[in-house]
């Protein structure tokens, strides 16, 4: 019992930092080293600014724990409601392209935000290759591998439009997709004598993505308007050489990330916090011009002999600018707790913004199946 109850203090200290405060006085703040920072946090912007940014540091990074929960801060009311959350949250769409998208979620918990990202890498669906009928395969590429890239190509078509196929289900047209990969390479009669590039001594000697074939099962023509493709008509699949042949059945069905990586429906989901720069005095000359080159281009201008900051959002988080002595002391690097900076690359078959729909939809599910347990464990 004793050593249960120490190892769960120890967990405590490892994972929280204890702060305690009153706005207007000295603090402490414990951190989860045991080492303690004693501050003069009178004045107010102190306070905001802990609530807020998180301060970069050359090492290190310091108020990273939200802190803005009731009853840490005299003077603030942290009550979570809706109404203030939907007054203060926004999202803006930065930039936006048929595969990517750029957009500032303001406002949110970075539990949130960081379930959004996680929902789009591992549980939004999409339909990718499960089962590969090998009828004859003579290419130099085993079986298995040739399996594993097939698995691997993102095919365009919309997942709503599919059920899950569980273990024992038949084949329907509503859970499953045939393709046929019939390829066989030849000498291209009609190749110039002289020449020595594969591409003109023989033919299909590369097996691109546009070789598959989609077989629709059952009325699928009917229903999956403008027919199923792979998103890329050039990915690269296999290399053959005259008398070899590839010839194969793929089964495509539904399925999520966190089963395989080749469901995930991202390249990449990432955020990053919106990064702030404070000079904290007038920078000219040569210093000006030192500061400038501290930071990713774009982010520090001078203007009329001045340094000024153009724009943060184009800061890398380097640091570089702590490591120069003259500079360290006269700058502070700040991001802003609650301004998330999130791209998504769809991997084409859905809009990227449509995936951020579905991971919204997949998060309130979640929140239903939830709040039904909890009234299951109440009544
Ligand atoms: C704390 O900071 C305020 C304003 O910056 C200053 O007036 C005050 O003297 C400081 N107190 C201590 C104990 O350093
Ligand atoms: C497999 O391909 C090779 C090379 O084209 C061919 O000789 C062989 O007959 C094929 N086998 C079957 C079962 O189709
Ligand atoms: C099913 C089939 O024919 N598989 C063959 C594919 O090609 C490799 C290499 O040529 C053979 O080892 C497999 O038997």
């Amino acid at each position: 019992m004793a050593m249960l109850a120490s190892s769960f203090v120890i967990s405590l200290l490892g994972s929280a930092q204890f702060i305690k405060l009153n706005a207007g006085a000295s603090f402490s703040i414990i951190n989860g080293y045991g080492r303690a920072h004693f501050a003069n946090f009178s004045s107010m912007a102190h306070i905001e600014e802990i609530r807020n940014k998180i301060h970069l540091d050359l090492h290190t990074v310091r108020n990273t724990e939200d802190t803005r929960y009731p009853g840490t801060y005299s003077g603030y009311d942290d009550s979570w409601n809706l109404a203030k959350f939907k007054k203060d949250f926004k999202l803006e769409i930065v930039s936006r392209s048929a595969r990517e998208v750029e957009f500032d979620m303001i406002g949110i918990d970075t539990p949130f935000a960081n379930a959004f990202r996680r929902i789009l890498l591992a549980e939004v669906p999409t339909m990718a290759v499960e089962q590969v009928f090998i009828y004859n395969n003579t290419s130099v590429m085993q079986d298995e591998v040739l399996a594993h890239r097939l698995g691997l190509l993102p095919i365009n078509v919309d997942p709503r439009l599919f059920e899950m196929k569980k273990k024992d289900d038949k084949v329907t047209e509503r859970n499953t997709l045939r393709f046929r990969l019939k390829v066989r390479c030849k000498r291209n009669k009609k190749a110039p004598s002289d020449t020595t590039n594969p591409d003109e001594l023989y033919l299909n000697s590369k097996v691109y993505t546009r070789t598959i074939e989609w077989e629709p099962i059952g009325d699928q023509k009917n229903w999956i308007p403008g027919g199923v493709r792979f998103t890329e008509d050039d990915i690269l699949i296999n290399v053959l050489r005259p008398g070899q042949e590839l010839d194969m059945v793929l089964s495509a069905v539904k399925g999520i990330g966190s089963d395989h990586a080749k469901f995930s429906p991202v390249a990449t989901a990432s955020y990053r916090l919106m990064p702030e720069i404070q000079l904290l005095q007038p920078f000219r000359g040569h210093l000006a011009e030192k500061l400038k080159n501290c930071f990713s281009p774009g982010v520090i201008e001078i203007e009329s002999g001045e340094a000024v900051v153009k724009c943060a959002r184009l800061d890398t988080g380097s640091r570089e600018v702590l490591r120069h002595s003259e500079l360290a002391d006269k700058v502070k690097l700040l991001k802003v707790r609650d301004h998330f900076i999130f791209t998504i690359e769809s991997t084409g078959a859905l809009d990227p913004l449509d995936l951020m729909r579905e991971a919204i939809r997949i998060l309130k599910d979640k929140c239903k199946t939830y709040r039904k347990e909890l009234d299951v464990l109440t009544t």
